[in-house]
């Protein structure tokens, strides 16, 4: 952990339908003319045209917390508790939770991504999700996330092992950014790094490093309003467009 606050884009993935656990839980917690979202911490936001499913710690609590009237939020408590205190929710420093989840009870459920090219989406399980980090909530990327690519293979192939429809974790990967190597740099270094699994976790974290380096550096967009433009220049752009857009916001730890 380094010195310096992360400044992260917390996504806004409003849920469309519950998975059936989750829907029993969540069962007249939440106003009917509220939305509740799952809230991802992205420190990519300028990949969000690719992403393919939401994923949760299945072991994980996570709370639903009231942000205002009309919007609940799907994280983790020490999330809910900072956005408190950065004035994220309409209570300043009022941390209001209506139901309680464990990461396994919110597989299957079909959540909005926005930007995707894949509008709808599933949460699907990853046991890598740290607690202590963001908002226990991670979008997948895995054109440009090698962890994220390894995760979405392994679940397509053992659905049954998973406990999920094979066709949830199988959506189509699109090129989002163009690099000197490849234009689907997270795939390309799994397979050449040799990566069989999530669990190989020393490699992954030298892809990781690798992805994000050439990615930032010499990744140009190939999709979207800034397409053409380095990713340098595009990624503090489609933040803000998110942001607007009142499908993101700022958040930081
Ligand atoms: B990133 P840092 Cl395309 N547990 O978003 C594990 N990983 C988490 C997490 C948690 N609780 N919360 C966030 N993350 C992931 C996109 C992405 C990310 C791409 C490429 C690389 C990448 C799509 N997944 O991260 O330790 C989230 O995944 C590699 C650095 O705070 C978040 O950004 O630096 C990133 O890790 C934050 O990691």
């Amino acid at each position: 952990e380094g010195v310096l606050p992360q400044e992260y884009t917390a996504l806004k993935l409003k849920v469309l339908e519950w998975a059936p656990k989750a829907a029993e839980v969540i069962k007249g917690k939440v106003p009917e003319d509220a939305s509740v979202f799952l809230v991802p911490a992205t420190l990519r936001p300028e990949t969000m045209y690719g992403q393919v499913c939401c994923f949760v710690g299945p072991t994980l609590a996570y709370g639903v917390f009231k942000a205002s009237e009309k919007e609940y939020y799907v994280i983790t408590e020490r999330a809910a508790k900072n956005m408190a205190y950065q004035g994220i929710f309409e209570k300043e420093g009022v941390i209001e939770k209506v139901a309680d989840f464990q990461g396994s009870d919110l597989i299957g459920t079909e959540v909005h991504a926005p930007l995707s090219f894949h509008p709808k989406v599933r949460v699907l399980p990853m046991e890598s999700v740290l607690a202590t980090k963001g908002t226990g909530v991670v979008t997948s990327v895995p054109s440009d996330s090698p962890d994220d690519f390894a995760m979405v293979t392994d679940l397509a192939k053992k659905a049954d092992f998973y406990g999920i429809k094979k066709e949830w974790a199988e959506l189509e990967i699109i090129p989002i950014i163009q690099t000197p190597t490849s234009d689907l740099l997270a795939p390309y270094l799994v397979k050449k790094l040799k990566i069989s699994s999530p669990k190989d976790a020393k490699q992954l974290l030298e892809a990781k490093e690798l992805a994000y380096k050439e990615g930032f550096y010499a990744g140009v967009m190939k999709v979207g309003d800034f397409k053409g433009e380095k990713v340098e220049i595009a990624k503090p752009k489609v933040r803000e467009q998110l942001i607007k857009a009142g499908e993101a916001f700022a958040y930081s730890e």
